[in-house]
């Protein structure tokens, strides 16, 4: 089939799958069509059957601040399914890519083309964006006006239904991983790059904004390290940094926290850690968690959205009520004060991880397209 993927290309959560899953169909011999304003973060442009198509916007006095991304993204969405023949658009992320694809179909249609459109919705297109009223009216039609709605956990289907009126059936297809990228296989860990030998090791990873409250993972990091030898990597970036340091230098902590920034090989860094905290305000599934129990690091997470569908309380690791630093503490130092529990936690993670394996939900996204297509 061929395929026009619309994404974020930044480091967040849904271009990450929208790359991954093109990238994946890309190798069973789709033709792929990625379109963003940039290229995608983890895109290997150089794959056969990959095809990179970037948004321009031109823009011009009168649009001061505001860019007409939105038009310029549907013009371009209408030239490759033309040119291109494609069979389908998928759209990652409604806010404004589904709204965008609507107005491409209703193009095309003039010209006797039906482009089927899915829209794929991530989580904070619903739970914070998407229903503000100044953009809620056109995030509901737009996702209406889809040929197929996904959504990547239960929980975000949920909030779908609570906050719109939606028409549409609404298909849950989970975030997945490729299990084998998390696996490290280039011999011991370096772990004395980052801490003594006698340290545990406490990560976080997001795009660092503050949804993701880091503000408890430094809460939490600093009980911790008040009860065994450990140290904190913070990995990302993103508008929440300068708080958080400060916040690291008003608790007297600048030796034990280190700032990351940025990290593409992420398997090399999680191989090194002991327990992977993400304590987010609110969460549609939690990619990042999921890539850490990929690399057998247990998880101690809030409650919020979807992340109860990934981390297993008990199990995987330790689920809290939202700003609930102590009992996040307490559950981590259960787990580094017991090395055979620890043990046993990291292989629990691992397995956990490949029930979101590629393998089992590239499949599904397939079948999806077929039957979308054969409408
Ligand atoms: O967080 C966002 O603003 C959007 C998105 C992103 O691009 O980072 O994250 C969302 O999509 C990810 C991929 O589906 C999910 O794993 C994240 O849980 C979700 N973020 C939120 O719901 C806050």
């Amino acid at each position: 089939m061929k395929i026009g993927i619309v994404c974020y290309p930044t480091y967040g959560g849904s271009g990450i799958i929208a790359t991954e899953l093109g990238m994946m169909l890309a190798k069973k011999g789709h033709q792929i069509h990625f379109i963003s304003y940039s290229l995608p973060a983890r895109l290997d442009i150089t794959l056969p059957n990959i095809v990179f198509h970037q948004v321009n916007v031109k823009t011009y006095p009168l649009f001061e601040s505001y860019q007409p991304y939105s038009l310029a993204l549907s013009t371009l969405m209408v030239e490759i399914i033309r040119n291109h023949r494609l069979d389908v658009l998928h759209v990652h992320y409604a806010i404004p890519h589904a709204y965008a694809a609507y107005f491409a179909k209703q193009i095309l249609k003039e010209e006797n083309i039906d482009i089927k459109v899915i829209t794929t919705l991530h989580g904070t297109d619903i739970t914070l964006v998407g229903q503000n009223p100044v953009y809620k009216s056109a995030v509901e039609f737009s996702i209406n006006q889809s040929d197929a709605v996904t959504t990547v956990s239960q929980s975000l289907k949920d909030d779908t239904l609570e906050v719109f009126d939606i028409k549409k059936e609404i298909q849950v297809i989970p975030n997945f991983i490729d299990n084998n990228l998390f696996v490290h296989k280039e011999g011991p860990c370096p772990r004395n790059n980052f801490a003594l030998p006698e340290d545990k090791i406490l990560i976080h990873v997001s795009n660092i904004r503050k949804v993701k409250r880091i503000q408890d993972v430094i809460s939490v990091f600093d009980k911790v390290q008040k009860e065994v030898p450990a140290k904190l990597l913070i990995v990302g970036e993103g508008p929440e940094a300068e708080n958080l340091q400060q916040q690291v230098r008003d608790l007297h902590l600048e030796d034990k926290v280190k700032f990351m920034g940025k990290i593409n090989q992420l398997h090399s860094i999680l191989c090194v850690s002991d327990v992977f905290l993400l304590p987010s305000q609110e969460e549609s599934f939690g990619l990042a968690a999921l890539e850490a129990m990929a690399a057998s690091v247990p998880v101690v997470s809030s409650n919020a959205g979807g992340i109860t569908e990934v981390n297993l309380d008990g199990e995987t690791g330790f689920v809290s009520n939202v700003g609930d630093v102590e009992k996040m503490a307490s559950d981590v130092l259960s787990l580094l004060k017991d090395p055979e529990k620890l043990a046993q936690f990291k292989i629990n993670a691992q397995k956990r991880a490949l029930e979101f394996d590629k393998s089992k939900v590239i499949p599904l996204y397939e079948e999806l397209y077929q039957s979308v297509i054969e409408k």
